[in-house]
Parts: structure tokens; sequence; C-alpha cells
């Protein structure tokens, strides 16, 4: 549409004159001159990270690639989607079912099931990107730089549109020299990549974490709830990579070697160095993605550690405090939900679910004082809760849905954890993906929020069995994973490191997954 405006004036009115900018005459401009060491290294860091983030946020969006404006992410109701499937109506299609390949040479870690991996990179690599961005502005606002990429009046957007009538009619304008000042459509590209696409970027990826959609719903909402903030975090990724292209033709277009040497050298003359080191930062980058893929492959636990490390204490301190609190209301329960996990195929699961589960038992075990053997009939003597929530799945989907059981605090509080017991694991009937049970831990800190639940009825009916029938827990601050289906036992024990193999749950084990994921 504003090409062809662009279009139509260009060819009736002609090229509308730009003003000569101050900046065009070399020497004679006042305010910024030249690119300082702390614009050219956070501009080479920034490069480095945020394809970093790019690279590995393609990872995360196949492993449920479709995007949606609505809660309840019912398939059909995607508003794009990149796999060549309708989902199937005469089967069982889980989330995993549907997650798709994508290549390693444009995502990292790329290839089928690498969410986790995906996002350790990410998760480690948005550190570099916030304090790149942090000292980058910080560096503008104490300085006259600021100058070059904050519109001072109002005129900019008009001048703007007559440098955009130019490029679209494929007629440079009369170009300023970037080493003084920058025309006014670049200078509003630049100021929206950095004041309004990188936090909005940032914002929109906190609007998905479990932990603060379901303690503040409001906060999603600003975004149009859950999953419009993560269709606009992919957008924001389509705009990063316009901005990139677009940037990168125009640098080679109007000058590249002297448009080189000022954001590598800091100097404005016509030599290659600038271009010769540039093709060798640029050489350091893709290097930079060829050892991500080598670490993805060879060495994911560590990576798995290193994220760990990082998030961990951070986490702990700030989305771990967030308290759930049920805030939605019946007629937001979503018509779909999507399910996950493979069926148990246990001989004595399938014989419980024979019998509706009537001789089923919860074995309550490990470090407790009062281990005991519940009957879902004991459990709604011990006193039932209802909470209607907002499910979170590592893989991006969501769904809302009332649930109904035994606080796990209750629990807690019946059986009397001795006072070294700091974490309770959940065992499945059901098998992972790569074989092995199901099981998952939670610290006791948060399997006492007032959220958590071991839930046995699902929108008012006896949980269903791809649900996770008879039992199934529910923690509404963290991603859907944690949240063990099919219950055989629960077991308390000192560190979560005794259990397979020490990172906390099959996911954890097997795919590298998060400890604590409250985002
Ligand atoms: N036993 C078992 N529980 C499981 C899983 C599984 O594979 N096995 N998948 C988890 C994942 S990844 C999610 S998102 C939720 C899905 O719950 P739903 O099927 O009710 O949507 O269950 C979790 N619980
Ligand atoms: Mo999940």
């Amino acid at each position: 549409m504003p090409l062809i405006l662009a279009w139509v004036q260009g060819a009736v009115l002609g090229l509308p004159y730009i003003a000569p900018s101050p900046a065009s005459h070399v020497g004679a401009a006042t305010g910024p001159h030249g690119f300082p060491f702390w614009i050219r290294w956070s501009h080479f860091f920034n490069i480095f990270f945020l394809f970093m983030l790019m690279r590995s946020g393609l990872s995360i969006l196949m492993d449920h690639p479709r995007l949606y404006f609505n809660d309840d992410c019912t398939p059909g109701t995607e508003w794009i989607r990149f796999t060549p499937l309708k989902v199937p109506t005469d089967r069982v299609w889980t989330a995993k079912d549907d997650a798709r390949y994508i290549s390693p040479l444009v995502a990292l870690p790329g290839y089928r099931h690498t969410v986790g991996v995906a996002r350790s990179w990410h998760f480690i690599n948005i550190y570099g990107f916030v304090l790149t961005g942090l000292f980058f502005v910080g560096g503008l606002l104490t300085s006259d730089q600021w100058l070059r990429l904050i519109p001072t009046s109002p005129t900019v957007f008009a001048q703007a549109w007559n440098t955009f009538v130019h490029y679209a009619n494929f007629h440079f304008p009369p170009e300023p020299d970037g080493f003084y000042g920058y025309n006014a459509l670049q200078q509003l590209a630049y100021f929206a990549t950095v004041f309004i696409m990188a936090p909005l970027s940032i914002l929109a990826g906190i609007a998905m974490s479990p932990a603060v959609v379901n303690s503040f719903p409001a906060y999603a909402r600003i975004f149009g709830g859950r999953q419009s903030a993560r269709s606009i975090h992919f957008l924001l990724l389509v705009g990063f990579i316009a901005f990139v292209a677009i940037h990168v033709t125009l640098v080679v277009l109007t000058g590249f070697a002297r448009n080189m040497n000022h954001i590598v050298l800091g100097t404005d003359d016509l030599r290659s160095t600038g271009m010769i080191l540039g093709f060798v930062g640029i050489a350091i980058i893709v290097l930079s993605w060829i050892a991500a893929h080598y670490a993805s492959w060879f060495f994911p636990r560590a990576l798995q550690h290193v994220q760990r490390a990082i998030t961990l204490p951070l986490k702990l301190i700030t989305l771990d405090r967030l308290v759930p609190s049920a805030r939605y209301t019946k007629e937001q329960i979503s018509p779909h939900f999507w399910p996950n996990g493979k069926m148990p195929e246990r001989q004595d699961w399938k014989t419980l679910a024979a019998g509706d589960f009537k001789n089923y038992k919860l074995k309550v075990c490990g470090l407790v004082e009062n281990p005991v053997e519940l009957s879902i009939a004991d459990m709604r003597a011990l006193g039932a809760q209802e909470t209607i929530t907002m499910h979170h799945c590592i893989q991006g989907w969501s769904g809302i849905a009332q649930w109904r059981g035994l606080s796990l605090g209750k629990l807690i509080e019946h059986v009397k954890p001795k006072p070294y017991a700091k974490v309770v694991a959940f065992y499945s009937f059901g098998d992972g993906l790569y074989g092995g049970a199901y099981y998952d831990t939670q610290d006791i800190y948060n399997a006492r929020k007032p959220e958590c639940l071991l839930a046995f009825e699902m929108n008012g009916q006896p949980l269903p069995a791809v649900y996770g029938a008879p039992l199934r827990l529910r923690v509404e601050n963290q991603l859907g994973y944690k949240m063990v289906k099919w219950i055989e036992r629960i077991e308390f024990t000192e560190s979560e490191k005794l259990l397979g193999k020490g990172e906390g749950g099959k996911n954890e084990d097997d795919e590298y997954f998060d400890l604590l994921p409250n985002i």
C-alpha cells in the first residue's frame, strides 16, 4: 500500500525535493561526529547476540509451528502455520507429534525436539543482548550521539516519507554522510529498532511466562493475550530480519567501503581496511554459530548447566516468588486442549483404568513421618479445591482449563515430611519419549503454593485418560512438562540429584529442559 502510494506520487508529481541536511557538508556539521569505540563494539556484539536469539528463536518456534491470536490454540484457528499438516481428528495428535524439523543451517540447534537446547541458547544470549542494549543506550544518552537516533522535530515524518518515495522509485536520495548524521527515514528506522522493537520483544517475551501470566493475566492482555504475545514476539523477529536485510543492502549500496570504515574503524575515508576487518567480524560470527552447534551436539549437558547457573538465581528472586492465583472464568475454558506425552502402556494402569480407577491408590513415601496410600475418595475427603488456570507448554501452546484436586500443601501437612526432605518427586505410570518412567520434581517451597494441586477432575469431569487419569499434577507458575500425568506415586527426597540422571525430571534428563521453568 505505501509502495503504491509512493509510486503514484513519484509518477504524478515527480520525486519530492529533499533539503540537504547539515550533515551532508563534511566537517561543517554540528552535533555528533563519528563513531566512538563504544558504538562500534556494541554494534558488533549486537549482531552477535541478535543472531543467536533469532536462530534459537526459530528452533523454539518450530516446536509448535502454529501462531494464534487466541489463548486456546484450537487447531485451525492459527493465523499462520509452518507445517503442511492439518491436525488429524480421527486419533490423538499430541503437541509432540506436531513438532517440526527445521534445518540447523537456519536455526540453533535445528532438527526436531530440540526446544530445550534452543531455550538454553535463547536465555543465555538474552543477557548479552540486554547488557549490550543498556551499554549502547547509556552511551547515547550521556553523549550527543543520541541526536543521531532520536528525532527532535515532527518534520522528520514528512522528510522520511519523501526519502521513502525516492527509495521506492529506485532512486537514491541525496545521502548525508553517515559519519555526521542520517537521513530522516534511516533515523526513524534506527530509532524504531532500538527503542521500540527491542524493548517490545523483551516485554512480549515476558508475557509468555507461566509465572507472570498466571499471577497477572492483565499483563498478557496488554499484548492481546498470551498467544498474541507469542505472535507479536514472532512478528518482531520478522521485523528484525527485514531491518537487517534492508540495512545491509543500503550499507553496501551507499558507499560500502566508507560505511564500513565508519562502523568498524571509526574513520571517514575510502580505505578498504574497514571492509576487510568487517568481513573478519562476520567470519567470527559465523564461526560462533558453528561453535554453538558443536556445543549443542557434544556438550548439551554443560550447556544446560551454564544456562541454569545464569538464570536460576535471578528466577529464584523474581519470577519464582510470584504466587499464581486463578483469575479465569468458566467462559474462558478452552474448547480444545492440546494433549501431550505418551499414554501409559503398563498393564497395571490398564487394569486400573478398566475399573474406572476404583482400585487406584496413590502411594506417598520417602522422607515422611506418615507414609500413606490414598484412593481418589480419600483425597476428596481430605478436601478438594478448584482452579481455572492457563496451561503453558514449553513448545509454545497454551490452554485454559478448570482443575479440581487435593492441594499438595494439604497432603504435605498430612504426611509430615522430615526436616531434610527438600524435594517432592512425582512418578508416572507412563514412559518418557525416550523410554523409562516419566517423572518430575518440585521443591517443597513451590509444592506448598496454594494453586499447586493433585488434580483428579478436569472441567468438571473425572480426569480423562489422555489428560492424565486418574491423577496429575498442576503447578501453575511453571511449564507443562513439570505437571506429571498418570501419577503412580510421590516420593519425598533430599535432592533431585538422587533421582534419574539427576537433572530434576525426565525431560530435564533426556531433553535438557530447565529445572525451574518460570518462563
Ligand atoms: N507422564 C507424563 N506426564 C506428562 C507428560 C508426559 O509426556 N508424560 N508431558 C508433559 C507435558 S510436556 C505437558 S505440556 C503436559 C500436557 O498436559 P495435557 O496433555 O493435559 O495437555 O503434560 C505433562 N505431563
Ligand atoms: Mo509440554
